[in-house]
């Protein structure tokens, strides 16, 4: 390790160092090797351990009567091809969630049996970039149930969630640190506002990750990957936006 480590890599390293627990902190401040990357000296345990209780204070939640009377719709409506097509007609029945990459336990998760899984509920704020938000409740799974289960391998540094969507043939897909991916708030949602996710908002399946802006929440989700570096998903900079445009890959409040 060099000083050159980015804080991307920092903060991955510290969550899967830590296991997410804060009193793994004192094991990782205590590495003096780890101490001098930080160059933070004796202060490194305080610092890690503010950082990780700021990353996962809880994205405020509203009252059911503060909801947007609509949720738009924003980026794709629709997703193009046959495929999709089917699973609208068929009502998204055979809708799968592929959960791979660096996982003791790979596996194909049917739509059912994610709705079966215990769910959150959160009244939330959305913002997109391009300047509108709404308040909206959704329903859904939390993503730590779905990565427990699978195990995640010790190598295991980044979450990329891939879409079934394409622009100009470019798939949608986002990425995460394991701080992210771990907060209680970071759900696959398939219910909004106490209905079924509407084909425009993501359907079957579509990530809220309440901390970060409105291109970070991947709708049309059917793989979740496990990975240790992001150099080698699409253009590497761990998003569709970040790689086409330069969004901020951590696009977080
Ligand atoms: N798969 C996919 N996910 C996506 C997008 C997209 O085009 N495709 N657009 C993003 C943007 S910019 C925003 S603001 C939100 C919009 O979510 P909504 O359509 O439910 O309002 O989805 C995000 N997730
Ligand atoms: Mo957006």
């Amino acid at each position: 390790m060099t000083t050159m480590l980015s804080r991307r890599a920092l903060v991955g390293s510290m969550a899967a160092g830590s296991g997410l627990l804060l009193s793994g902190c004192d094991a990782l401040g205590n590495n003096s090797q780890f101490r001098e990357v930080l160059g933070f000296g004796e202060d490194a345990n305080y610092a890690i351990h503010r950082t990780l209780v700021d990353r996962m204070a809880l994205a405020k939640e509203f009252a059911p009567n503060q909801r947007s009377p609509i949720f738009r719709a924003n980026g794709t409506r629709l997703p193009v091809g046959d495929v999709y097509a089917r699973h609208i007609a068929t009502e998204f029945r055979d809708w799968t969630l592929v959960i791979d990459g660096l996982v003791a336990r790979p596996q194909i998760v049917p739509i059912n049996q994610l709705r079966a899984m215990p769910a959150r509920q959160q009244i939330t704020r959305h913002d997109c970039v391009e300047g509108w938000s709404a308040i909206a409740k959704w329903t859904g799974v939390p993503v730590k149930l779905l990565l427990d289960g699978a195990g995640l391998k010790p190598e295991a540094r980044f979450i990329v969630f891939h879409c079934a969507d394409a622009n100009d043939g470019t798939p949608y897909y986002e990425s995460f640190d394991l701080i992210d991916a771990f907060h209680p708030q970071t759900i696959l949602a398939w219910h909004l506002n106490d209905g079924p996710l509407p084909v425009q908002n993501g359907a079957p399946l579509r990530l809220r990750v309440e901390r970060q802006l409105g291109y970070k929440h991947a709708k049309y989700v059917n793989r979740i990957e496990a990975v240790a570096s992001l150099a080698g998903i699409y253009g590497g900079k761990g998003g569709f936006w970040e790689d086409s445009a330069g969004y901020e890959w951590y696009a977080g409040a």
